[in-house]
């Protein structure tokens, strides 16, 4: 029994991994050399830079460190570290081509097998490590896909997608009752080092959308002045705004047929149900701010998420301990954009929040700083270095987020002018 334990979990990892790797491998599948090679935007790397980043990765989490074997490469270790090559240089390097990129990922996923085999995966923190790495690369390869419009493999088609229930604007709110709650990642289990320690807080009642805001409802504000109101902008989100000549969120244009929306497989009419994605954190918080609203906090946006105030526990997932599935959150790739808001009952919060996991990620109002006790795990670099650094929290995964890679714990985090993420808005409101 006993001896079996480690090949039967070494094994579950390799599957895994061969999972993920599929994938990758689908996302880059049917575009040219050109697509996958060229530095389309300063604000994304090369596809080909992501895959071979993906690869020098797992060469040091599974074979040097978990194996102790030495890199397949070592001189190419600095040029694929996010750290030490920015997104915005990684166009002028001489990268490995796309045959290069793949031969590596391939020859390192050997070794990387090879490793598994012989001693097993361990504790499977490091196993955990590298999958979700490889899982979240493939959301960074799909913002940089639809931002450089390279429209993705055919074999990428979206699952149909669920008609819009109406009645979702992103305005309607639900009270979330003042009072103790737990947050952060429960102790068993892989979690990232920032959403640990597990810890209580109290949270005054307040209220949240229950939906992410729509389209048609950011088209009003655009076409209310939102982008000409002064006093609904911080000082430097209108600077921002003012620098970038922004005046709609990311991908939109007007046609002749009205407004347009670039989405991952081409231009289609706003949908004015789906909640609106690629707005920076300045246009969430002027949004909010000319609704009589704010951002919720990343404490109160869990708590929405998770806590059932009549158990006095806190739910792993909105809807309860069972795994996320299709019918209860658009996560995974699978629709290829967001659903149209509340299309999910199913994965209902217990405050009766709608589609807290999935569709679009939510900027909160909280930077990202470690919790109380924080411990960095295994690097520094995963996280701590971006704590203070005035990068904002988001919360709740979107539509290219896979399943595993995310949680009601899981904090994302970026600049508040980004926006080629797949991001939008939910709103909070103090009590009244
Ligand atoms: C958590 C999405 C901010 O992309 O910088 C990828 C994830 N860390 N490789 C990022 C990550 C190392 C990270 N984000
Ligand atoms: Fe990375």
């Amino acid at each position: 029994m006993a001896a079996t334990q480690p090949r039967h979990a070494a094994s579950a990892a390799a599957a895994n991994l061969a999972e993920a790797r599929e994938r990758t491998l689908a996302l880059v599948a049917d575009l040219s050399d050109a697509d996958v090679e060229a530095a389309h935007s300063a604000l994304m790397s090369p596809l080909v830079w992501d895959l071979a980043h993906i690869a020098a990765y797992e060469d040091l989490w599974l074979v040097h460190r978990h194996g102790g074997g030495g890199l397949l490469q070592p001189e190419l270790a600095a040029m694929y570290d996010a750290f030490e090559t920015p997104r915005a240089v990684r166009g002028d390097l001489p990268l490995l081509d796309r045959a290069q990129a793949l031969a590596y990922l391939a020859q390192v996923r050997e070794r990387a097998l090879e490793v598994l085999e012989g001693r097993g995966p361990g504790d499977g923190t490091l196993v955990e490590l590298v999958l979700r790495h490889e899982l979240q690369h493939g959301e960074t390869m799909l913002q940089a896909i639809e931002h450089a419009r390279l429209l993705p493999s055919p074999a990428l088609r979206p699952d149909p997608r669920p008609p819009a229930p109406g009645g979702h604007s992103g305005l309607e709110s639900v009270e979330v009752p003042g009072g103790p709650c737990t947050i952060g990642a429960r102790r068993f289990g892989f979690a990232y080092d920032n959403e640990r320690p597990r810890h209580r807080t109290h949270v005054p009642s307040f209220r949240i959308g229950r939906t992410p805001v729509t389209n048609a409802t950011w088209m009003s504000f655009t076409e209310g002045g939102g982008y000409e109101r002064r006093e609904w902008w911080s000082d430097e989100g209108w600077s921002w705004k003012e620098d970038y000549d922004i005046t709609h969120p990311g991908g939109w244009a007007r046609g002749p047929a009205g407004r347009r929306q670039w989405r991952i497989d081409g231009w289609a009419p706003l949908h004015p149900d789906e909640p609106v994605v690629h707005v920076s954190w300045f246009e969430a918080d002027a949004f909010a701010r000319a609704h009589g609203a704010r951002l919720p906090t990343e404490a109160e946006w869990e708590k929405a998420a998770t806590w059932d105030q009549a158990t006095g526990t806190a739910r792993r997932h909105p809807w309860g301990e069972e795994p996320p599935c299709p019918l209860r959150a658009n996560l995974g790739q699978a629709g290829l954009g967001p659903h149209p808001a509340g299309a999910h009952p199913e994965g209902e919060a217990p405050c009766g929040a709608l589609g807290m996991l999935g569709d679009v990620w939510e900027w909160t109002a909280s930077d990202f700083r470690g919790y109380d006790g924080f411990v960095a795990r295994p690097y520094r670099e995963y996280s701590e270095v971006f704590f203070g650094r005035g990068y904002r929290v988001l919360r709740g995964g979107s539509w290219a987020s896979r399943e595993r890679a995310t949680t009601a714990s899981t904090r994302n985090w970026d600049l508040p002018v980004r926006r080629q993420i797949f991001s939008g808005v939910r709103l909070a409101w103090d009590a009244d």
